[in-house]
Order: structure tokens, then sequence, then C-alpha cells
């Protein structure tokens, strides 16, 4: 089968919720992937941020491998011998007391909304189901019915109602209008330190700060969703660090594995996490140990290979660069870490083209809306890796002058 082949048959049998770009990859190792006819790219998307530790690291697959041949499965009926010491490492990781692990992001941040609100009924002494929750406009928490019911995208909620009550939305990065909307029933404030999907938005200097603060006064739950900044992303560990804030609930997910099993999860202190009793949440795969082993060894390698440093270093060493590119379409250049946007003005006549070309050059990369080009390369790149990315960028913006 070529090419054309595997895309007939995705696009004949599959649903058509993505338009994805036209290559077929086949193998990955480390920063690069392979098309099923051979051709070499470099993946500078790492899916989303979740192959932050490369495609196949060795280490991950070996652990991978190891636990596969042990035990899988076993569901939360029982107990295995890899979850509590996962437990424990996260814990002690993140400095929280409570650990639920869930699979998808999408689950985890329902998990954060659902202790959120027990919270609020049991401790804060909100009415029975007048809890409220505030988002943010512009928000990414993913794709299930409750976390689109605040979605502000329209095509993320077009044709999905009715949707789940309880949810308030304020601007992105506007303290004062956080602090106007908490009231009595606010059980929550659920925010990204950086919204990835909204366009590599990066908020006011302070805002966290400021926002954790309103939050503490007002005996509301501050929850960040970390699922793609956290774990090296954006420069630290967790984004909310720049800020210096500990949130009350952090969601973790995408790279927690290392890209090479779908684990999330939610951290707390007890007051929080502790309050779920037996049989009120779960999940077949929660926990399980093949996910568990997978996770121990790819948070050993973001230590041991120093990639949170990597990810502040090159980071900040790439932003520098793609800063100096001349282009009449290029309207800002921005990010934190190794997640970069180059925002397009109107006129470039949107970011798709221009991925798609770089595509041809061989550099694999996804537009965020219509302007935003995302560039999130795996965490264990380095300075020559990029200095061939940026040659190819620069030459696809010469092309297109
Ligand atoms: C898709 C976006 C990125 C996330 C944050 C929760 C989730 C995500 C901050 C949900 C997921 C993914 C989902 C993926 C595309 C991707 C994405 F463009 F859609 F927004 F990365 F920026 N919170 N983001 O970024 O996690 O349930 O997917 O595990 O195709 O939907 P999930």
């Amino acid at each position: 089968m070529d090419i054309k082949d595997f895309i007939v048959l995705e696009d004949l049998y599959g649903a058509h919720n993505y338009h994805p770009l036209d290559v077929v990859i086949t193998k990955g190792k480390g920063i690069w992937v392979w098309d099923v006819e051979g051709k070499k790219y470099l993946d500078f998307l790492s899916a989303y941020s979740a192959v932050n530790h490369g495609h196949c690291h060795p280490r991950i697959i070996q652990a991978l491998k190891r636990q596969a041949d042990k035990l899988t499965l076993t569901s939360r009926a029982f107990r295995n011998d890899q979850w509590p010491i996962l437990a424990k490492e996260l814990c002690e990781l993140t400095g929280y007391e409570k650990v639920l692990p869930m699979n998808s992001g999408a689950e985890a941040v329902e998990t954060a909304i659902k202790a959120a609100r027990k919270w609020a009924y049991q401790k804060k002494g909100v009415p029975q189901d007048k809890a409220e929750i505030i988002a943010c406009s512009n928000n990414f928490h993913g794709r299930t019915v409750t976390v689109i019911s605040f979605s502000t995208e329209p095509s993320y909620r077009k044709d999905f109602g009715p949707f789940t009550p309880g949810f308030v939305i304020v601007p992105y990065g506007d303290e004062a209008a956080l602090e106007a909307a908490i009231n009595p029933n606010t059980a929550a404030f659920l925010v990204e330190p950086f919204q990835a999907e909204a366009g590599i938005t990066i908020p006011p200097e302070g805002y966290l700060k400021a926002a954790k603060e309103i939050c503490e006064k007002n005996n509301v739950l501050f929850i960040a969703d970390e699922i793609q900044t956290g774990l090296g992303r954006a420069g630290k560990l967790f984004a909310c660090e720049y800020e210096g804030v500990k949130p009350d609930i952090l969601v973790i997910g995408k790279s927690l594995s290392g890209g090479c099993y779908a684990i999330s999860a939610v951290l707390s202190p007890q007051e929080i996490l502790g309050l779920f009793r037996p049989g009120e949440h779960g999940s077949t795969f929660s926990a399980n140990p093949l996910a568990c082993a997978v996770v121990r060894e790819a948070l050993k390698v973001l230590k041991e290979e120093k990639m949170v440093e990597n990810s502040a270093e090159q980071g900040k060493y790439f932003l520098e660069k793609l800063k100096t590119l001349k282009s009449r379409h290029i309207k800002e250049v921005r990010g934190k870490g190794l997640l970069i946007g180059i925002e397009l003005k109107p006129e470039a006549g949107g970011a798709r083209r221009f991925c798609e070309n770089l595509k041809e050059e061989g550099l694999l990369c996804k537009e965020t809306h219509e302007h935003v080009i995302r560039f999130a390369p795996p965490l264990v790149i380095k300075q020559k890796e990029l200095n061939w990315a940026f040659k190819k960028i620069a030459q696809v913006f010469r092309q297109a002058e």
C-alpha cells in the first residue's frame, strides 16, 4: 500500500472528525518519524505535547515490554503492585497528598470538576446542585459533553447539546472579571496557565498569582489544567511555578507516560480528593499496572535526562531565533519553554499552508485555529536540530514573501 491507499482507506472507514496533514507515519525514534515511503521528518508537535520524551524512548519501551509480559490489567476490584508505588512517586514529585488516576485528559478534568463540586457541598456548605465552576474564554479542556459545556468555541459545541449546567465563563487573563464572577456558590476556578489550543496565549504577568489570591480569599478552589503545559513542556515542571502558584487541584496527562500509554491524573491535598468514597468514581483501566510501570519509567527519564531544564534552555534559544525571522506575514512570535507559536497576520492566508509547506521540507507541525503555527518538539531536542528546523522555517517564510 502506498500513502494514497492509506488515506483513501482512512477517509472511507474512519469518521471525519479530524483533518490531518497527509503524512502516513509508520515509525518514530526520538525526535524523528518516518512515513511509509521511508521519508524522514522532524516531529515538531510531539502528539500535542504527549511525546515529550521523544518517540519510543528505549527505557520507556523496555519498561512497557517488561510489564506487558507480566501483568496488564486487574481493574480496581483488586490491587496491583505498580499503582501504590506510582501514587507515592507522583505525590512526592508534585508535593500533593492524594492522587486519582484516570485515562484521558478530559476524564481527569471531569474528575477535578466532580472533586470540586463534592468539596463545595461537603466542606464549603454550598446548597445541593448549586455549585458553580468558573472557566475562561478560549479554554481547551477536552471533548466530553460536560467539558464542552463550558467551551467558548462554537465548532466544539455545535449539535452536541444539551449541555451540563453550573459553569460560568470569564475572560482569560482578567483577574477583576474573575473576582466579579465569584459568589457564595462558586466551588472552583478552572484555568490553563498558558492556553495552548487558543493559540499559545500567555496571560499578563501576575495573573495566575492574583487569581490564586482571589480564590484563597473567597474560599474557591484553584484548579490548574497542566495536561499540556505540565511536566516540562513550558520550561518548568509545572507552568504555575512561573508565578509561584500551587494549585489546589492539579490536572496532568499527555506526557505523563511519555506518550506511550493513555493515562492522566488529578492531584490535591487530602481534604479534597480524600472526600471520595468507594464506588463514587472510577474507570476500568485506571491505575492499570501497564500504564503505571510506563509512567514510573517516564518520570525517571524526565528527571535523569534533565528534560525540564532542556525545555527551558532550548525553548529560550529557539524563541529568540524565531524572533529574528523577517516576514511581512508574521504578527507575533511567543512562547514558554518548548511551547511556541507564530501568529500570522490575517493577510497571510492562514497557518495551514505554512504547515503543509513545512511538511514538504521535512518538519511536522500543526496550525491552531486559523492563524497560529504551533511548535512543540520533544523536550529532548538539541540546538543543532533546532538550527536545522529554523533553516526550514526561514525557507518556507522566504518562499511565501
Ligand atoms: C484533540 C487541542 C492541544 C489539553 C488541555 C485537556 C485536554 C487537552 C490543556 C484533553 C488536549 C489535545 C486534544 C487533541 C488536540 C490537543 C490540543 F488543539 F485540541 F487543543 F494539544 F492543544 N486540557 N489537547 O490540551 O486531553 O482528553 O485529549 O487526553 O484532538 O482533541 P485528552
